[in-house]
C-alpha cells in the first residue's frame, strides 16, 4: 500500500530538495563529496578511476532528480505511455551522454581540470554497457534517447545480463572470445529490491468451474524464479524529461539459499537452485541475425516479458480505469519477435486472472501491440518447438493454439477451400517437430507491423509476409525508416564538427531538429569553410591512426584514404567481398612499375566487428583479413600505399572514434539482405562518403543526398533470385580478376591455403549465395571511381558537406515521431523545470 500524496504537496517537497549543481564550482564540490564519502577515499589518492566514479555519481544525482520529476508528472497526468520491449539495448557509455544532454559538460571539464584531470581520460574510464549484438540493440538505444529528448512518456524493458556481448581478442589472426563482466561498478543503475515479480515456469494446467458456471484455466506447479528490477535513467537532450529503462535480473525466489539443505550437509544443492535461477539473466546470446532455438533463450524471453507485463498491468491498474481503456493508456512495441510471448501473456492475464471474455481480451491485446521486423533472413526468423513451449509454458501453448484456431477460422472464411493458404499462414508449422512461428504470432497479435527501411518494408510485404497482406489488407503493414540520434553520433562523437556545423546553422538547434542541417548546403562551395571541415576530418584521422598504432603496432598515414567497414561479421554483409577487393588492389599495385606506383593514392582499409562464436565462416573471414594484413603491412614495396587493419573488439565507444575518421565506409550487403543498416547514416553524418549496394537505407540515403554523392554498385534486389538460380542450374562463370585473387590465396601468399578453401568454395562451388562473383567487377570499378574522386579534394569535401546538409531525415527523432503518430498514438508530455 502506498501513501497517496497530492501533487501540490509532492511538488513542494521536490522544490525544497537540495538544488543540483549548475556550474563548475558546484560540480567540484559534488565530486569531492562523493570521493570522500560515497567512495570513502581522500582527494590525495583520487585516481582516474575514482574521479570517473565521483563524476558519474554527481551526474547521476542530477539525473535522478529529473527522473523523479518526470515519473511523478507522468503518473499524475496519467497520459498514454509507450513501452519498448527489447532483448537488447546497446547503450555504450553513459557519462559523456549525460553531461551533454544535461548541458553541463563544460562545467565538468573545467572542474575536472581544476582537480588535475583531463575530461577525455575520465570519460575513457567507463566500461561500455554492451547489452546487445549490433543494429537491433543499438537502434533500441537511439530510440530511448529520442523518446526522452522528445518528451514522450516511455519506458524501455530489457534484461540485465551479467555478461554482455563478449570481448573480442585477436590472437594469431583468430577471434578469441573473452567474457565481459561489466557490473563491477555501475553507477548508472538503481537496484529496486522492492520491485520484484515471481515468474512461473513448467507445471501443468487444470480446469476449474467458477461461480458463474464458466470454466477457467489454472496454471499450477512448476518452478518460480524471481525478477528484480534495475532502473537506468535515460536523460533527454536539453529537456528535464528523464525516462526509465527497466532491466530485469533473475534470482531464486526462495531467498538466498536453502539453509535446511545446508544444515543437512547438502551444501551443493542448496546453492544449485540459486545458480539455476541466476542463469536466466546471466548472458546475452551473441548471435546477430541468427536464432539458435536454445531452451534457456526461451526462458529468458518469457522471464522478461512476464515481469514487464506484470509491471505494466500493475501501473495501469493503479489508475483505476476500466480494461476498455487499456489500449488508450498503453502502447507496447515488440523489437523483433523476441518479445512475442508478451502477446500471449497479456491474453492470459486478461483471460485467466482478470476474467475477461476471450474476444474482449483479444481486442485489447491486438490494439496494444505493434511489431517491428528487422530482417528477412530465413535463419533469423524465430521458431520454437511446440514440445518445448508445452513443457516450459503449458498454459501459453493452449492460448497460442486458441489464437491460431480463431485466426485460421477467419482466414478460412475469406479464402474458402484454400488449404495451402491456411498451411502457410498458420502460427503452427506442421513440420517434424511442430514449430511455433513467432513472426506469425506477432503479426496476428499486433495492430501494426513495420519494416525498418522502404525496400525492406516492401520486401516483407512481397516475400515472407505476403499471405498476411492478403489476409489483413495492406494497411496493417507500414514502414518506419530507421534513424540515429545526432546527439551521440555527431555532437558527442565529433565535437569539433558539431561545433563547426553549429557556427553555420545558427547554433545547436540542429541537434533537436536535424533538418536544420540544410543551412550548411550554401557553404559547400566556400573554400575557407571546406578547409576547416577538412582540417577536422584530418584531426579525427590522426586520432584513429594513433589508436591503430597503439593497438596493432602498425603505422598508418593519416593523409591516406581511410576506407572503413565496421559491423558484425556476416556473409550477407560481405566482408569477404571487401577483403577480396583489397587483395586485388594489392596485386594491381605489385604489378606496377615503381614510377606508376608513385602516382597511386594511398589507402588504409580498416575492418572491425565480432563474429558469433558459433559462426565458423565468419571467423574464417576474420582470419583472412588478418592474414592479408600481416603480409601487406610488411611489404616494403607497397609501404603507405596500402595498409590493412583489423581493429579488435569493435563496440559503441570505438564506433564513436572510428565514424568521424572515415573518408569512405562500406555498406555492401547483397541487395535485399540488409534490412536497413544504421552505421551508413552515422558515417555520412560525420562527413564521410559511402560505397554501397542498392540495399536497405542506402537507397533512401541516395535519394536524400543525391546520386552523385554516393558510390553505388552491384546487382539489384529484384535480380538476386534469378542470379542464384543461374548459379545453381546454369553456368556460373567467375570474374577473371576474382579468380586471380583466389589463385593468390591458393598459392599460399597469405598462409596455409587450406584455411581459406571453404570461403573460396562457397563462391566457386556452392552456388555463391551472396553474389560475390556477380558484384565483384562493379565493386572494383566503383573503387576506381572513388580513387579518382578523392584526388579532387575540393570536390570531395564539397560532396561531404552537401551530404551532411541533406541528412536531416535520418534522425531517430523523425523516426520516433513516426512511430508515435502512426503506430502508438501517443503525445509528448513536457516536464516543467
Ligand atoms: C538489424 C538489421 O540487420 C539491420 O539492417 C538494421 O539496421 C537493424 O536491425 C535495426 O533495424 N537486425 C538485427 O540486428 C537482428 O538481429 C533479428 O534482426
Amino acid at each position: 500500500v502506498e501513501a497517496s500524496i497530492p501533487e501540490p504537496q509532492r511538488a513542494a517537497w521536490s522544490r525544497n530538495q537540495i538544488q543540483s549543481f549548475t556550474d563548475k564550482d558546484g560540480f567540484e564540490k559534488e565530486v569531492v563529496r562523493h570521493v570522500e564519502t560515497t567512495l570513502a577515499r581522500s582527494m590525495f589518492n583520487c585516481d582516474e578511476s575514482a574521479a570517473y566514479s565521483a563524476t558519474s555519481l554527481a551526474f547521476r544525482d542530477r539525473l535522478i532528480k529529473d527522473w523523479n520529476k518526470t515519473q511523478q508528472r507522468q503518473t499524475y497526468r496519467d497520459t498514454k505511455r509507450v513501452y519498448y520491449l527489447s532483448l537488447e539495448f546497446l547503450m555504450g557509455r553513459a557519462l559523456d551522454n549525460a553531461m551533454l544532454n544535461v548541458g553541463l559538460k563544460d562545467a565538468a571539464k573545467g572542474g575536472l581540470a581544476d582537480l588535475g584531470f583531463r575530461i577525455e581520460d575520465i570519460i575513457g574510464q567507463e566500461h561500455d554497457a554492451a547489452l546487445g549484438n549490433g543494429g537491433l540493440g543499438r537502434l533500441a538505444a537511439c530510440f530511448l534517447d529520442s523518446l526522452a529528448s522528445l518528451n514522450y512518456p516511455a519506458w524501455g524493458y530489457g534484461l540485465r545480463y551479467r555478461y554482455g556481448i563478449f570481448k573480442q581478442e585477436i590472437i594469431d589472426g583468430y577471434q578469441v572470445e573473452v567474457p565481459d563482466y561489466w557490473l563491477d561498478f555501475n553507477p548508472w543503475e538503481f537496484p529496486r529490491h522492492d520491485v520484484t515479480v515471481d515468474i512461473q515456469f513448467f507445471g501443468h494446467v487444470s480446469k476449474t468451474t467458477k461461480d458463474d458456471g464458466k470454466t477457467a484455466a489454472i496454471w499450477e506447479g512448476g518452478e518460480i524464479v524471481q525478477a528484480v528490477a534495475y532502473d537506468v535513467p535515460i536523460p533527454g537532450y536539453d529537456t528535464p524529461t528523464t525516462n526509465n529503462l527497466r532491466l530485469w535480473s533473475s534470482k531464486a525466489s526462495g531467498g538466498e539459499f536453502d539453509f535446511q539443505k545446508f544444515n543437512n550437509g547438502d551444501y551443493e544443492s542448496s546453492v544449485a537452485e540459486q545458480q539455476r535461477a541466476e542463469t536466466i539473466s546471466a548472458v546475452l546470446y551473441p548471435n546477430d541475425n541468427l536464432e539458435r532455438g536454445k531452451e534457456l533463450r526461451l526462458k529468458q524471453q518469457y522471464f522478461w516479458v512476464a515481469a514487464s507485463l506484470y509491471d505494466i498491468v500493475r501501473r495501469f491498474k493503479k489508475s483505476k480505469r476500466g480494461w476498455n481503456e487499456f489500449a488508450d493508456q498503453v502502447a507496447i512495441q515488440l523489437n523483433d519477435t523476441h518479445p512475442t510471448l508478451a502477446i500471449v501473456e497479456l491474453q492470459r492475464i486478461l483471460l485467466d486472472i482478470e476474467g475477461l471474455e476471450w474476444d474482449v481480451a483479444w481486442d485489447i491485446v491486438t490494439k496494444t501491440f505493434g511489431y517491428t521486423n528487422h530482417t528477412v533472413l530465413p535463419e533469423a526468423l524465430e521458431k520454437w518447438p511446440v514440445g518445448l513451449v508445452q513443457y516450459l509454458l503449458p498454459r501459453h501453448l493452449q492460448i497460442i493454439y486458441d489464437i491460431n484456431l480463431y485466426f485460421l477460422q477467419t482466414v478460412e472464411k475469406a479464402f474458402p477451400k484454400d488449404r495451402d493458404m491456411l498451411t502457410r499462414v498458420s502460427i503452427i508449422e506442421e513440420s517434424q517437430p511442430k514449430m511455433v512461428r513467432m513472426a506469425h504470432l506477432a503479426i496476428v497479435g499486433s495492430h501494426k507491423v513495420n519494416g525498418v527501411a522502404e525496400l525492406h518494408s516492401d520486401l516483407i510485404k512481397t516475400t515472407i509476409f505476403k499471405d498476411f497482406v492478403e489476409v489483413y489488407g495492406p494497411d496493417k503493414f507500414t514502414n518506419v525508416t530507421n534513424g540515429i540520434t545526432p546527439r551521440r553520433w555527431l555532437h558527442q562523437a565529433n565535437p569539433r564538427l558539431s561545433e563547426l556545423i553549429a557556427s553555420k546553422c545558427g547554433g545547436n538547434g540542429f541537434l533537436k531538429d536535424l533538418t536544420q542541417l540544410n543551412r550548411l548546403e550554401a557553404h559547400a562551395k566556400d573554400a575557407a569553410f571546406r578547409r576547416e571541415w577538412a582540417e577536422i576530418k584530418y584531426a579525427n584521422k590522426v586520432r584513429l591512426a594513433k589508436h591503430i598504432k597503439n593497438v596493432t603496432g602498425v603505422t598508418v598515414n593519416p593523409a591516406a584514404l581511410f576506407d572503413v567497414q565496421v559491423k558484425r561479421i556476416h556473409e550477407y554483409k560481405r566482408q569477404q567481398l571487401n577483403i577480396f577487393g583489397v587483395i586485388h588492389r594489392y596485386l594491381t599495385l605489385k604489378g606496377m612499375s615503381v614510377e606508376e606506383r608513385k602516382k597511386q593514392l594511398p589507402r588504409v582499409s580498416v575492418f572491425g566487428g565480432k563474429a558469433a562464436p558459433g559462426y565458423w565462416m565468419a571467423k574464417q573471414i576474420i582470419h583472412l583479413i588478418n592474414a592479408v594484413g600481416s603480409v601487406i603491412n610488411k611489404d616494403e614495396e607497397i609501404g603507405d600505399l596500402l595498409k590493412v587493419i583489423f581493429l579488435e573488439d569493435y563496440n559503441v565507444s570505438k564506433a564513436e572514434m572510428i565514424c568521424p575518421a572515415s573518408d569512405l565506409s562500406e555498406h555492401i550487403s547483397t541487395a535485399g539482405t540488409e534490412a536497413s543498416g544504421t552505421s551508413n547514416m552515422k558515417f555520412v553524418l560525420n562527413g564521410g562518403l559511402i560505397i554501397g549496394t542498392c540495399d536497405g537505407a542506402n537507397i533512401e540515403i541516395t535519394r536524400e543526398i543525391g546520386e552523385s554523392n554516393i558510390f553505388l554498385f552491384g546487382n539489384l534486389a529484384e535480380d538476386v533470385e534469378d542470379l542464384r538460380h543461374a548459379h545453381n542450374y546454369g553456368s556460373h562463370s567467375i570474374d577473371s580478376d576474382l579468380e586471380k585473387v583466389f589463385g593468390t590465396i591458393e598459392s599460399g601468399t597469405f598462409g596455409t591455403p587450406h584455411d581459406f578453401s571453404a570461403m573460396i568454395a562457397a563462391v566457386r562451388h556452392h552456388g555463391d549465395y551472396y553474389l560475390v562473383s556477380d558484384d565483384f567487377h562493379s565493386y572494383m570499378e566503383t573503387h576506381r571511381l572513388v580513387d579518382e574522386s578523392y584526388r579532387n579534394q575540393d570536390e570531395w569535401v564539397s560532396k561531404c558537406i552537401t551530404s551532411v546538409a541533406r541528412m536531416g531525415f535520418f534522425s531517430s527523432d523523425r523516426c520516433i515521431n513516426e512511430y508515435a503518430d502512426g503506430i502508438w498514438n501517443v503525445e509528448p508530455l513536457v516536464v516543467q523545470e
